[in-house]
């Protein structure tokens, strides 16, 4: 019996939001579908998100994400990659900081969700944009919306629905100075929404899928450049791949649906298998 390469280990730093397709939920699948194993680390557990479905129920413990760590020490394992996202305080920025140390060859993806539409999400305090900024400082790779690029930059949010090229390309270029390669989601572009990115490869991309918006898009698009880039791709064909599979998940996504539950990405995953 011949095996395959084990697969790549993603240590998964993120809210579990138990319905509304974000964060945990949908990152898990996805990864899987791509051939990776990941280990999930809750920063919260949570009802819902946060982005318009009431109040969520919360449970969240500060313990548990340093113990989790010190677990997963003990058992002398490795990771390949170590992916952030939603963390609820500052003490987490730094719960990913020690993962990083503890684990300095993996691959560092920080996806620093902490707003959207130029504002903070309502459930969390000011105090985490220095502790996200200094954990962006760290990373390889850095997945800002434009909201959180622009929070990452201390720059008051423009009110401007048709991104240009080159100040798309320019704000990407901006947050250089922060993290190495940067890919920056969620830019108005007319009729269109794009991302811009830097890095190595100096590239930006323009419209990639309708302004339909949905939370947990950012979640699908990361997950998805996350896991080409374990496959061996570089950042602009994981990029530009990761765009159109959210674009298939928006278009395949009744419009009637209320979007506050997500985009259909479940019958799109197949498209992820190789
Ligand atoms: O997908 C972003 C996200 C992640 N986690 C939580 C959220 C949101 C967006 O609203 O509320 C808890």
């Amino acid at each position: 019996m011949q095996y395959c390469n084990p697969p790549k280990k993603v240590l998964c730093i993120h809210d579990l939001s138990g319905m509304g397709r974000c964060s945990l939920s949908v990152i898990l699948p996805v990864l899987s579908a791509m051939g990776h194993q990941v280990i999930c680390l809750p920063t919260a557990v949570l009802s819902t998100h946060t982005g318009g479905l009431g109040n969520p129920v919360r449970m969240t413990d500060a313990a548990y994400g340093p113990a989790a760590l010190q677990h997963y020490a003990q058992l002398e394992v490795s990771f390949d990659c170590i992916f952030s996202g939603y963390l609820s305080s500052p003490a987490q920025a730094q719960l990913v900081e020690q993962a990083f140390s503890l684990w300095p060859n993996a691959l560092k993806v920080v996806d620093p969700a902490m707003g959207d539409h130029g504002q903070l999400y309502r459930s969390l305090a000011p105090e985490l944009v220095p502790a996200m900024e200094q954990l962006c400082a760290q990373a390889d790779l850095i997945l800002p919306n434009v909201t959180e690029a622009h929070l990452l930059l201390h720059q008051s949010f423009p009110d401007c629905s048709d991104w240009t090229k080159e100040a798309a390309q320019s704000l990407a270029e901006a947050l250089l100075t922060r993290c190495p390669s940067v890919v920056v989601t969620g830019l108005p572009m007319g009729k269109y929404v794009g991302c811009a990115g830097a890095g190595q490869e100096r590239f930006v991309l323009k419209k990639l899928h309708q302004p339909r918006s949905y939370p947990g898009t950012g979640d699908l698009f990361a997950a998805v450049i996350t896991g080409l880039l374990l496959n061996g791709n570089a950042l602009s064909a994981a990029t530009d791949a990761a765009a159109s599979f959210v674009s298939d998940c928006i278009q395949n996504t009744d419009p009637a649906a209320d979007p506050r539950f997500g985009v259909w990405f479940e019958p799109q995953l197949k498209k992820l298998i190789f």
